[in-house]
């Protein structure tokens, strides 16, 4: 799904800019369901121009726990129409319009929002609608009174928690992460390694990030790490700032009610000076360090791959970015990507040094290298080792096939890399667990569209190969 480029503040009129609209009593209440508390408000503000509109709304659920929900409204104007929207399913038919979860935003628990949105065109006037229902509910901006409870307990719809076979979850047993010399360390001061998944990139396959794929994730796979790939470009963040930082939220909480540690990657590539998305950049970091201050699982990835420029503009970057993160959260770890395609430098002839000669200003920091390993093995290993001595590094991203991200998996080459990373206990994240026909994707095409993540008949050869890795039992020590 491709969002159209979004129309710019320049032509915009204020007269369909309407402010956030917070509808309350605005219908009587229907009947009340038998199991549930409901309830609902909707803000729907919209910029205008001649003929076309956008409009961002936001729900959210004031009575028990949804996993899935529908939201239905009407145009007041007969010329109103949708014509393309995101974040949702959307539908009309004459004025009324129908927007259904997505599998990522389908869970809102009491009190929780989600923003979606639609470009739209208007013939006549463009005025906002004023009825709103989710799941059949009118939203009256306050919660329906809550019926009396059953005899028998309803079904439970509360999110899994799921401890390991036989163990703590890798958040349980490590807690909040540091930096100590050139390790990762755990709440007790002890050096571990983190072993897990990165996702693709989350505009195109957010549909593989699911409640059955992340539990699979967190039981068969027994990942300590999910990696969320956020795009700035190629339709990801740029294209829409609140929908893509919700998506990000909602994943970060998925994975921590999973004992998961979530790690926020900022994917910028192309272009690959980080500069061009700098603002970009503090604005996101500001809103989810803000959201997640709180939690001791978040770990901050601020540019994922910087590519044609030197390390000094990416340190400028960091140095801009980092603090950012820190004024919300002041002990999160936080990884920077290194120049040529978070190569240490490598891949553009550079190496290590010019990072130890001139480190971001700031503790707590790692700094990211990634490879591909068909296309990059012993002097690639080589300089990881160099570096590992004398710098903080955490594998963010990593194929088992070529650059290209497709091709046959490398497993000679890829065990060699793994059994290196291990030895130094530098954490990885494998690119990519999603369905997309490429080499580097763990599951088969089409997984996604079913319910079963477990197990290995939905896995590719670099799947099986990375599932074997990452389930082997943790080295956390607990004291
Ligand atoms: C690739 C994906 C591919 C997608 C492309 C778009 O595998 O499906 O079409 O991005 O940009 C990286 C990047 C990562 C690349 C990956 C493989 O961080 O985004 O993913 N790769 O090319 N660096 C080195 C390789």
């Amino acid at each position: 799904m491709k969002h159209p480029p979004r129309r710019t503040g320049r032509l915009l009129v204020t007269a369909g800019a309407v402010g956030a609209l917070t509808l309350g009593a605005l219908a009587s209440l229907p009947a009340t369901s038998a199991m549930a508390a409901t309830g609902c408000s909707v803000s729907y503000t919209t910029n205008s121009w001649s003929g076309g509109f956008t409009a961002s709304v936001t729900i959210t659920n004031l009575g028990d726990a949804v996993s899935s929900w529908s939201l239905g409204f009407s145009f007041p104007d007969n010329g109103q129409r949708v014509t393309q929207g995101w974040s949702a399913t959307w539908s009309q038919s004459g004025n009324a319009v129908t927007a259904r979860s997505q599998s990522w935003n389908g869970s809102l628990g009491n009190g929780a929002s989600t923003n979606i949105g639609f470009n739209g065109s208007f013939t006549g006037a463009n005025p906002s609608p004023t009825s709103f229902t989710l799941n059949g509910t009118v939203c009256t901006g306050s919660t329906n009174p809550t019926p009396p409870p059953p005899t028998t307990p309803p079904p439970t719809t509360a999110p899994p928690t799921t401890p390991p076979p036989g163990g703590q979850t890798p958040v349980a047993a490590n807690g909040q992460l540091r930096v100590c010399g050139v390790n990762l360390c755990n709440q007790y001061g002890r050096p571990i390694q983190l072993r897990g998944m990165s996702t693709h990139g989350i505009q195109w396959f957010g549909n593989c990030y699911n409640p059955a794929s992340l539990d699979a994730l967190a039981i068969d796979w027994r990942a300590d790490l999910f990696r969320i790939a956020m795009y700035v470009q190629e339709d990801g963040y740029e294209t829409d700032p609140a929908g893509f930082t919700n998506r990000v939220n909602n994943l970060v909480d998925e994975a921590t009610r999973r004992g998961m540690y979530a790690m926020i990657d900022f994917h910028l590539l192309t272009p690959g000076d980080p500069m061009f998305n700098l603002e970009r950049a503090k604005t996101f970091f500001a809103a989810v360090s803000a959201r997640h201050a709180a939690k001791n699982n978040v770990i901050y990835e601020i540019a994922n791959e910087p590519n044609g420029v030197s390390w000094s503009t990416i340190k400028n970057y960091a140095d801009q970015v980092i603090p950012v993160i820190r004024a919300n959260d002041p002990d999160a770890v936080v990884i920077v990507g290194t120049r040529a395609w978070s190569s240490l430098g490598v891949s553009e002839g550079g190496n290590h040094t010019e990072i130890v000669n001139n480190p971001v200003n700031a503790n707590n920091v790692m700094y990211a290298f990634h490879f591909y390993a068909a296309s990059h093995k012993d002097n690639y290993r080589a300089e990881v080792e160099r570096a590992a001595a004398r710098l903080p590094l955490f594998v963010t991203e990593f194929g088992t096939v070529d650059y290209t991200g497709d091709g046959a998996a490398d497993l000679a080459s890829s065990t060699q890399w793994l059994d290196l990373l291990d030895r130094l206990k530098i954490g990885y994240a494998n690119w990519t667990f999603s369905d997309k026909a490429e080499g580097s994707a763990a599951l088969r095409p089409g997984t996604c569209n079913g319910g079963n993540y477990t197990g290995t008949s939905v896995l590719t050869p670099s799947g099986v190969f990375m599932r074997d890795r990452i389930r082997t039992p943790d080295n956390f020590p607990t004291s």
